[in-house]
């Protein structure tokens, strides 16, 4: 089984379209699991998925991408689907990270950082995390420093997606930093 290909199939399913398998999201993400697996036995390539290959995928993946919590499912984070995934405000690390394409960071500095296509902007709590998504966009992409601490006691709004991702709803310029 190749579960990274299977986390790719599972998150374009939970993050991008649920339609498209006829699943439905509760308002935190969670679907059954017995549905996902329906949904993806369907096509041939996944015909033999089990619930222990679920598991495998997330055990053996080198982000926490999803999570099984009893009978149901979730993805973490990346979501784009119109329908609002509902995240619980938490107290983010003091300092956040950001990697992104040297092209957007004028206007990034400019109008601060967006969603854009997905629902929440993307944070990460280390440097080098940072980097290596800044790196699917730009073989030398450019890292943004986040005061945190500071947004969040003027009110930004962040959410916890796993260990190393945080989201927001947005976060104004004077946040950012080149660094
Ligand atoms: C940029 C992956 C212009 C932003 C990663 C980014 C992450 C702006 C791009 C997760 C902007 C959006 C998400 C503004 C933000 N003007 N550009 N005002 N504000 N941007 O892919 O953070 O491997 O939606 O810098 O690891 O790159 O899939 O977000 O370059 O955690 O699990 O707009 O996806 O996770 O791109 O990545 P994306 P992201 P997975």
């Amino acid at each position: 089984m190749d579960y990274s290909k299977l986390s790719k199939a599972v998150s374009y399913a939970l993050r991008h379209a649920p339609w498209e398998y006829e699943l439905e999201l509760d308002n935190e993400g969670w679907v059954y699991i017995n549905q996902l697996l329906m949904a993806l036995h369907i096509e041939n390539q996944w015909e033999s998925v089990t619930e222990n290959d679920l598991r495998q995928m997330i055990d053996l993946s080198d982000k926490k991408r999803h999570e099984i919590f009893k009978d149901r499912i979730r993805a973490l984070y990346g979501h784009s689907i119109p329908q609002k995934i509902h995240k619980t405000v938490d107290v983010p690390p003091s300092i956040l990270y950001h990697g992104t394409a040297r092209p957007l960071v004028e206007q990034i500095l400019s109008e601060g950082l967006q969603p854009m296509a997905r629902q929440y902007v993307h944070l990460s709590v280390d440097i080098n995390t940072a980097n290596l998504v800044g790196k699917r966009k730009d073989s030398d992409p450019v890292l943004l420093k986040l005061d945190a601490e500071k947004a969040f006691n003027d009110g930004v709004k962040f959410y916890q997606g796993n260990n190393v991702v945080w989201l927001a709803d947005c976060v104004p310029p004077e946040y950012i930093l080149l660094q």
